[in-house]
């Protein structure tokens, strides 16, 4: 089923100057990117895009890190790519994430592990607005979709 899905990409990507390579593995996979931007998270922001972790001991130093710097939050269409994004990117804790996703190659700590995904349709619908207008979100066709999909 064609699927929506927020990613962003966290304070540590943009800083380690790490987000042509991994929009690059994104693109490079057929996933079409529908909107983009850089922003700065402000702490309301945080804390409802992470609500589910509110009662979490790593909470406040989550809305630190998440704040701390810009992002550069996504929207990212594709044939079931809530899941595939998910594996892309990799175990939350990237001493576990198998090398080959985003995570298990560019990182080292659970505190620092650089990008966000949504993980269920639920989320990414939640997310994608929380982040973005309807009408900053492009729906464009490609010139190699027949190549991509049958
Ligand atoms: P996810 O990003 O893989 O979906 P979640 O469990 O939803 O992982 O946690 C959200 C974010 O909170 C993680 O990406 C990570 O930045 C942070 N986080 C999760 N667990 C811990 C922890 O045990 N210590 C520090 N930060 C954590
Ligand atoms: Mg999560």
């Amino acid at each position: 089923m064609m699927e929506k899905s927020f990613v962003m990409l966290k304070p540590d990507t943009v800083q380690r100057r790490l987000m042509g390579k991994v929009i690059s593995r994104f693109e490079e996979k057929g996933l079409q990117i529908v909107a983009a931007k850089m922003l700065h998270i402000s702490p309301e922001l945080a804390q409802e895009h992470y609500q589910e972790h509110s009662a979490k001991p790593f909470f406040s130093n989550l809305v630190d890190y998440i704040t701390s710097s810009a992002v550069m939050a996504m929207v990212i269409k594709g044939d079931d790519c809530i899941s595939i994004i998910r594996k892309m990117v990799g175990a939350t804790n990237p001493k576990e994430a198998d090398l080959g996703t985003v995570r298990g190659d560019y990182a080292l700590d659970t505190g620092r592990n650089i990008i966000h995904a949504s993980d269920s349709p639920q989320s990414a619908q939640r997310e994608i607005y929380l982040f973005f207008q309807d009408d900053e979100i492009c729906d464009y066709s490609m010139p190699d979709e027949d190549l991509i999909y049958e």
